[in-house]
């Protein structure tokens, strides 16, 4: 997985990048990231990257010639890539655009802009997706591209070392994780779920399903209607509600 950002401050991403878990992805060759400074392709001395909007109103827009020049310049090696903006108006981020992501050929190249914006040129001519990491406003796109990296990087078979089970990500696909309980069993008087200490392996199983669909029907309901669910999860759902009846949800 081969990953390019531009950006006017790559010390957010080299800042990131540098935990271990990345430098292990980053040394094994699975991934590589390069951090491209969008001041190193402006011309002037002052090194300007925004200006005035046309039509008035306030802010600043980044310019287009810095981009046009760095997309060129990192193209320029002959590598397919797939040049991808960050904007609020982008189409939403999602896990399966995650997994669509991790498992593409050519190099990816993200697109940072800041202020309000960057001149809708370098969309127009040097931009194959828009993307979006949800419905609040953040000050620039260098958050939303290392949340994007973030998730797609997990997805690379071996990258992060910790090989998730593919088997459990697909069971639980598309609904909430059930509660995670770790030593003691009891702290300050909170006790750790008597089954997860039984030992007893299917009746676990059958708990943390139960508690993760409990979770999606509560917080998330409009998630069940998606999720591939089994017989088995429509007993759970039907065991919930009976549940609810008695001991109606304290959590909002
Ligand atoms: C992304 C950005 C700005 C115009 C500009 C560049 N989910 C998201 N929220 N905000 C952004 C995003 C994504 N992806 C985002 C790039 C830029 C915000 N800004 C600031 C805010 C509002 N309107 C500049």
């Amino acid at each position: 997985m081969r990953c390019d950002v531009i950006t006017i401050f790559p010390e957010i991403f080299n800042a990131y990048f540098s935990l271990k878990i990345f430098e292990r992805a980053l040394q094994s060759g699975i991934v590589g990231i390069k951090v491209h400074n969008l001041r190193d392709y402006t011309f002037d001395r002052h090194k300007t990257v925004d200006d005035y909007p046309y039509g008035g109103g306030p802010g600043m827009v980044l310019k287009p010639e810095p981009f046009f020049r760095a997309v060129k310049a990192i193209r320029a090696d002959g590598v397919e890539t797939c040049t991808i903006m960050l904007s609020p108006q982008g189409k939403p981020f999602d896990q399966e655009t995650a997994l669509a992501l991790s498992k593409e050929k050519r190099r990816l190249l993200f697109i940072c802009g800041r202020y309000e914006g960057i001149d809708e040129r370098v969309k127009d001519a040097l931009v194959e997706r828009e993307v979006s990491i949800g419905d609040y406003i953040l000050t620039g796109g260098e958050l939303a591209a290392l949340v994007i990296i973030d998730s797609v990087v997990r997805l690379v078979p071996g990258a992060l070392g910790d090989e998730h089970s593919a088997d459990e990500e697909s069971f639980s696909w598309g609904i909430l994780d059930y509660p995670h309980y770790t030593r003691p069993p009891e702290y300050e008087g909170l006790k750790v779920p008597e089954t997860l200490l039984s030992g007893n392996h299917g009746e676990i199983a059958r708990w943390r399903r139960k508690e993760a669909l409990r979770r999606t029907s509560s917080r998330r309901p409009e998630l069940l209607k998606r999720a591939p669910l089994t017989e088995e999860d429509d007993r759970l759902l039907l065991e919930i509600k009976e549940e609810e009846k008695d001991e109606p949800d304290q959590c909002s």
